[in-house]
């Protein structure tokens, strides 16, 4: 089968044209990745170059030895990704130490994986012992409310839950777990990967602050909706703090919340139900 013939690949590049349409993709803007199950990978290997050599991935991710991923391209603009995938996207193999990778198929104008790669694989390693091998995209895009917010509230985990809960009934149902926040970094290496995968172990989500979102997923559907959610409630509390600065009239209460769970079944730490002014 041909790459693009894949129904997965074709999900992937659907999810990234919709990232762009919602206007997460500025120029070069964000990255995405997915881990291709071990019957993705082999329905396409006739179209994979079989040489290529071994480039170090920059960080080391031993649970992820010889796994394959489709990965946007460093520099490629999301833009571009539906009308040219083989020049915006990539897909790679690891080595059996998961410390280098060689590219099998993309980037035909050349280029390199995503800037953001040691994120992405920690992140898939973080999610790989976690949630058991389920998740399988890992997503960061450059909102612009959920950036806004990082200028605004304090950058902690319990702050950034609580209040994004508080904007939209279901956002508790979407991301029980909560949301967490990494501290303005230098993008790119290896010290923002190890930061935001040990966040990844505990939530879905991480924050970068003035910078973006990083979401997982099990599905490209889950994953995209997880941005889309924390992005909405993001833009809601923006409104309400444009028009008051950030004072409620009223809002949903720990006692609204830990009835929601019970109802959807669903855990709600406790850490994030603390008591507060409205
Ligand atoms: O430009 O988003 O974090 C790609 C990025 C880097
Ligand atoms: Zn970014």
């Amino acid at each position: 089968m041909k790459v693009l013939e894949s129904n997965a690949v074709k999900g992937f590049i659907s999810m990234a044209n919709d990232g762009w349409l919602q206007g997460w993709h500025e120029r070069n803007g964000g990255n995405l990745s997915y881990r291709l199950t071990a019957a993705e990978a082999a329905e396409m290997a006739d179209d994979f170059d079989k040489g290529g050599e071994w480039n170090a991935v920059g960080a080391s991710v031993p649970q992820l030895a010889n796994e394959t991923f489709l990965v946007t391209g460093s520099g490629k603009f999301f833009r571009n990704v539906q009308s040219d995938p083989e020049a915006s996207l990539c897909i790679l193999r690891l080595d059996d130490k998961g410390e280098s990778y060689k590219i099998l198929w993309g980037l035909k104008n050349g280029g390199r994986p995503t800037s953001e790669l040691p994120a992405h694989l920690m992140n898939h390693e973080a999610k790989l012992i976690a949630a058991g091998g389920k998740h399988r995209v890992i997503y960061h895009a450059h909102p612009a409310n959920i950036i806004a917010l990082t200028f605004l509230l304090p950058l902690e985990d319990r702050v950034f839950t609580r209040e994004l809960w508080e904007m939209a009934t279901e956002c508790p149902v979407v991301f029980p777990d909560g949301i967490g926040v990494v501290p303005w970094m230098v993008p790119g290496g290896r010290e923002i990967a190890v930061a935001t995968s040990r966040l990844m172990r505990k939530y879905d989500a991480a924050v970068w602050a003035h910078h973006g979102l990083f979401c997982s997923g099990e599905s490209f559907d889950l994953t995209f909706g997880l941005m889309h959610t924390i992005e909405k409630a993001a833009e809601i509390l923006i409104k309400v703090m444009s028009v008051t600065g950030g004072a409620k009239r009223q809002t949903i209460q720990p006692e609204n919340f830990r009835a929601l769970a019970k109802e959807f079944n669903v855990t709600l730490s406790e850490d994030f139900l603390y008591d507060k002014q409205v």
